[in-house]
Order: C-alpha cells, then sequence, then structure tokens
C-alpha cells in the first residue's frame, strides 16, 4: 500500500535498479586468462611426467582424448618424448563378461602388486562407456584402497566415436604411464564387439576371467578368446565353489590343450583364484612372470611389441583417413544423399561408393 505522506515511494520506485552486470564479468576473464597461463606448456608435463608426478599425467592424457587439433598436437610431442622411456614394462590384459569379478580382482591383483613395490597403472577400453563415461569411474568404489594406493593409478576409458579411437588412446595412455614410471599396466576390457582383439593387440598377455557354470564351462566363449588367452582364471573360487571352480580348470586345460601351440612357445595355462579372499592371486603373478622370463629368453617378447608398433602404425593411419573422409563437410551431404539412392535402389552401392571417394580425392 502507498501511504499518503510519501507518496514518490510506490512499489515501483522503491528500488534504485543495479547496473547492468556485464556479461562477462572482468573477474571471470582475468580468471580466465589466468588458467590459461596456468596451462603448462608440453615441456613442463613431459618434466613432470618424468618425474613421476600423477597430475602431468592425468593433463596429458587429458590431452591425448581431446579432439582439438592443438591438443593432439602438443600430446604427440608429449607422447614423443616419453617414447623412449615406455618400455621397461609389463601389459596386462584382463577381459571377461560383466559381473566376473574383473574390477574385484583388479583391485587384490594391484593391491598384491603394490605392496611388494610395484607401480600399476590400471586402464581400460571400454567402447559401450561412451555414454556413461567409463565404467572404471563407476567402478572406483570397488577399487576403493587401489584408488588410494600411491603406487597406483586408475584411469577410466575413453570417451570416443569408435573402438579404434578409444584404443589408440589408450595405446598412447600405456605410453605415458611408462614414461610416468608405472611398470606394471592392466588393461580391462568387457567383451564387447572387438574390444578383445584391441586390447590383445596392446598387451603382453592376455587374461581371461571366467567363473565357473553348471558343467558347461566352454558354452559361450568364443573360440577366438579361448586362442588369444594366455591364461584363463577362474575366478570366486571360494565357499560352495571352490568344488566346482577345480572341475572347470580341469575342463578348461582339456580344451586348451586342443589349441595349436603358440609363436610365443607359451602353453596357456588355467587356474583358480577368490578376489575375494585372495587365494591364488600371488600364483597368478608367478605365472606372469614365468612367463616374461620365457618370451624375453626367447625374443618373442620384444618382437611381438614390436609387430604390435607397426600395428598401431597401419591402425592409427586408418582411422584417421577413415576420420577425415567422414568429417569432411561436403561428404558428409553427399552421403546422406547416396544412401538415399541406394535405399531407394536408384543406385548401386558400388557406384555411389566411387562417386564419393571420387569427390573426396578431387
Ligand atoms: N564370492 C566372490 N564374489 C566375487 C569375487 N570377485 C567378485 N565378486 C563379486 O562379483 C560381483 C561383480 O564383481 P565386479 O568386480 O564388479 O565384476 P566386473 O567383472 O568388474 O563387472 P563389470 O564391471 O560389470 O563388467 C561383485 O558383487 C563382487 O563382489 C570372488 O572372487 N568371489
Ligand atoms: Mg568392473
Amino acid at each position: 500500500m502507498v501511504s499518503k505522506s510519501s507518496p514518490h515511494k510506490s512499489a515501483l520506485k522503491e528500488k534504485e535498479g543495479i547496473s547492468q552486470p556485464e556479461s562477462i564479468g572482468k573477474n571471470s576473464v582475468a580468471q580466465i586468462i589466468q588458467f590459461r597461463k596456468q596451462q603448462p606448456s608440453a615441456q613442463e608435463l613431459i618434466d613432470g611426467i618424468l618425474k613421476g608426478d600423477k597430475i602431468s599425467l592425468s593433463r596429458a592424457i587429458t590431452l591425448v582424448e581431446s579432439t582439438q587439433p592443438k591438443h593432439l598436437e602438443k600430446a604427440n610431442e608429449i607422447i614423443q618424448a616419453c617414447l623412449p622411456y615406455s618400455n621397461n614394462s609389463v601389459r596386462i590384459g584382463i577381459t571377461g563378461v560383466p559381473g566376473v569379478g574383473k574390477s574385484t580382482f583388479i583391485e587384490a591383483f594391484g593391491r598384491f602388486l603394490t605392496a611388494f613395490g610395484k607401480k600399476v597403472a590400471v586402464l581400460a577400453v571400454d567402447p559401450s562407456s561412451t555414454i556413461s563415461h567409463g565404467s572404471i569411474l563407476g567402478d572406483k568404489t570397488r577399487m576403493e584402497e587401489l584408488v588410494k594406493d600411491e603406487n597406483a593409478y586408475i584411469r577410466p576409458s575413453a570417451s570416443g566415436e569408435t573402438l579404434g579411437g578409444v584404443a589408440r588412446k589408450t595405446r598412447e595412455t600405456i605410453i605415458l604411464c611408462e614414461a610416468c614410471g608405472f611398470d606394471t599396466i592392466i588393461i580391462e576390457t568387457v567383451g564387447v564387439g572387438q574390444s578383445e582383439t584391441a586390447v590383445h593387440s596392446m598387451v603382453d598377455f592376455f587374461l581371461l576371467l571366467k567363473i565357473s557354470g553348471a558343467g558347461d564351462e566352454l558354452q559361450g566363449i568364443k573360440r577366438g578368446i579361448m586362442e588369444m588367452a594366455d591364461a584363463i582364471v577362474i575366478n570366486k573360487a571360494d565357499g560352495d565353489n571352490i568344488k566346482k571352480a577345480r572341475m572347470a580348470k580341469t575342463e578348461f586345460n582339456r580344451a586348451l590343450h586342443l589349441f595349436p601351440p603358440k609363436s610365443s612357445g607359451w602353453q596357456p595355462k588355467v587356474t583358480t583364484c577368490s578376489a575375494i579372499t585372495h587365494d591364488g592371486i600371488a600364483e597368478i603373478w608367478e605365472m606372469i612372470s614365468e612367463y616374461l622370463i620365457l618370451t624375453k629368453d626367447n625374443g618373442y617378447f620384444s618382437e611381438r611389441r614390436k609387430d604390435q608398433n607397426q600395428h598401431w602404425l597401419l591402425e592409427t593411419i586408418n582411422e584417421q583417413l577413415k576420420n577425415h573422409f567422414f568429417e569432411h563437410p561436403e561428404i558428409k551431404n553427399l552421403l546422406e544423399e547416396n544412401k538415399k539412392a541406394v535405399h531407394d535402389n536408384e543406385i548401386s552401392p558400388f557406384a555411389a561408393a566411387s562417386i564419393l571417394l571420387e569427390k573426396y580425392f578431387r
């Protein structure tokens, strides 16, 4: 209500009105400038990584995962500088269906390793994580102790459009982790699509995690995965499960002997363990150590890494050529038109492909 004695004090005039705020405050501009200044140079990151600084490592990995050309340029410079320091390690791939206990196993195994001075980095190739942004991240509860461990570093899966892209980033991340002093790299993957093949091509030792079922152990395992495995570990061998796990072990052993010998000279092994009670965990490390002695002696270890490097050279080229093609604005439009035309039987897929490729290479 407006009182009669002070008519000018109406609700409309009561407040002086504040000055229009600038759309970008001076303070925020200053902060942004400060932040940009704080972005360490490639050399600073390299120095940090080589000193074992995890923050520099994380920042460099973020550059690797970026899609901005400027970041990638910086990332390449860092990787190149880290490369000479990255060979003194063992890279272990772990796969298994959801729920088999990969995360629990990695927690137990990782803690076992750091307890005797190993430095463990855990990475993931998880093409399904594009949306959820990395299952390892949600897993940090499963890796409660490892996350806090001074000698461990856990990095969730890079997100990306394609498995190829995610895998390349993981592969580059391995190099950075190794230069940072991590000597045991564990790469987890869920058996989705071709992700096992991708992980197999970046590790020295490939471990398939299983649980014992109802006597039909071999059912539902892709032959290719059995062939890739250097070890099959039957997890959850605790409590009532122990006997079933032993039976599964016999069955897997028999099956593995049917495969032709590996060029590594290694006969794949089957063991049981419990990620909860830690039974059998030490034996797994013993087994991997045996493998390393054998393959380093017979030269397979270093030959394989060289082959893998060549493989990654070709993979990277393939991936980038594909990206460059599909991201090309003119191609994008033309592709849509041609997809429709192919769908409507107006043109053959081969003729349409020729049109697109000719346009691209012109
Ligand atoms: N009894 C028993 N349970 C286990 C063992 N290892 C894991 N588990 C349980 O199995 C469940 C799944 O374990 P996770 O480690 O999350 O399995 P995962 O393979 O990482 O699963 P995803 O991340 O979904 O692919 C959890 O409830 C664990 O507590 C084990 O050795 N023994
Ligand atoms: Mg998990």
